[in-house]
């Protein structure tokens, strides 16, 4: 492959096209062609170009489009920040001397905030001393080119960030995709007992800490397992997702719901002090009882207990998460014991 060092005339890259530069076109589209298909369920690529030079910036942004990405630029390493704050790239080719920062700033600055996904970074500069590149790279480039560019080597490079940044995007991902996993249960698709124990006591401190209110609901299906040995487990199941969603449908936006185990659910209203939660387990109870579960040819009518505790602002408690769900629990108990159907606020000692 022929290599053509970019020097910073324009006319050049909108030049007739030499046999040398044809062939490499055509290298290149075989080239773009396997990375569209390596990265083929990624968005457009976004380069940040930082350069403090207008030439060098109008030239690198030339050849980065005819590359196939979308190309922005910056002229310090400020703006630079600014850009990266708003915007979305996978990618930042940068200049070391500039005005007001400087390109080892901007790797330092850049690795030390939180971006939405890893940005690979090349260093482009004309210090070529081995002192400069260690330097770049303890900064936090990921790579380290000399100007002027070799075009297909730069090409080459940014594929390699591709890889990298790609890499990177799947395993957060994944993680992401874990935890969310390790969070929900998997029958209704609310919250499961560990998110609940993890959770609510940072609800509850955060309430105490502010002095805010904090409310639970907690919640039993009546007789769940007659449902269970009469038409199996399968509609059981259908129970009690369709009990979930009447839940979800008639809870706010801030209140969560997890499974606490079985056929029993806590539901959490942040901001809620308890007179205004039981009205709300009111308003589910009376919902689920008049709401007809309907599967095939089955129509069945579903109860549901709860027990309703919480704390209210203005009352200095420093509820624990054991005392709340044990109050709420007590609840439950009550409302079973006096006929089922019905809601019990426990007060919090
Ligand atoms: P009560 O009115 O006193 O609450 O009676 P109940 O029958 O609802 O309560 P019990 O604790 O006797 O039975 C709960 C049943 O829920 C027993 C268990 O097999 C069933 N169960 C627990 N998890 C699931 C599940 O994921 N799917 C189905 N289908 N059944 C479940
Ligand atoms: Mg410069
Ligand atoms: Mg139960
Ligand atoms: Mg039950």
């Amino acid at each position: 492959m022929r290599c053509t060092r970019l020097y910073l005339r324009s006319d050049q890259l909108d030049g007739p096209k030499s046999a040398g530069s044809v062939l490499y076109a055509k290298q290149r589209s075989r080239y773009d062609a396997n990375c569209m298909t390596e990265f083929a369920n990624c968005p457009a690529w976004r380069i940040l170009l930082v350069d403090d030079e207008p030439t060098q910036r109008l030239i690198m942004a030339r050849l980065l489009k005819r590359a196939g990405y979308e190309v922005d630029t910056a002229s310090n390493g400020k703006e630079a920040l600014a850009k990266i704050e708003a915007g979305d790239f996978q990618l930042m080719i940068t200049d070391w001397e500039m005005p007001e920062m400087d390109g080892i700033a901007l790797c330092n600055a850049l690795r030390a905030s939180q971006t939405k996904g890893y940005i690979y970074t090349i260093l482009l500069t004309a210090r070529d001393a081995v002192e400069h590149v260690v330097t770049g790279l303890q900064a936090g480039a990921d790579d380290y080119l000399t100007k002027p560019v070799i075009e297909p080597e730069l090409i080459a490079r940014l594929s390699t960030g591709k890889r990298i940044v790609t890499l990177e995007r799947s395993l957060r991902h994944a993680n992401e995709e874990n935890r969310r996993l390790s969070i929900t249960d998997p029958l209704t698709g609310v919250y499961n007992r560990r998110y609940l124990m993890e959770q609510l006591p940072r609800e509850i401190d955060r309430a105490a800490r502010y002095g805010r209110s904090l409310s639970v609901i907690m919640c039993d299906v009546d007789h769940f397992k007659k449902i269970n040995d009469t038409y199996g487990h399968l509609v059981g199941d259908e129970v009690l997702k369709w009990f979930v969603a009447q839940l979800q449908a008639n809870i706010r936006t801030c209140d969560w719901i997890a499974r606490y185990g079985g056929e029993e659910f806590v539901i959490v209203l942040p901001e809620t002090n308890v007179e205004n939660a039981a009205k709300a387990a009111e308003h589910l109870r009376e919902h689920v009882s008049k709401t007809i579960f309907e599967s095939g040819e089955l129509r069945l009518e579903v109860t549901a207990s709860f027990g309703v505790s919480g704390r209210n602002g203005n009352v200095p408690l420093n509820a624990t998460l054991d005392a709340l769900i044990a109050k709420c629990d007590a609840g439950i108990y009550a409302s079973k014991a006096a006929g089922r159907n019905r809601v019990t606020v426990e007060a919090l000692d």
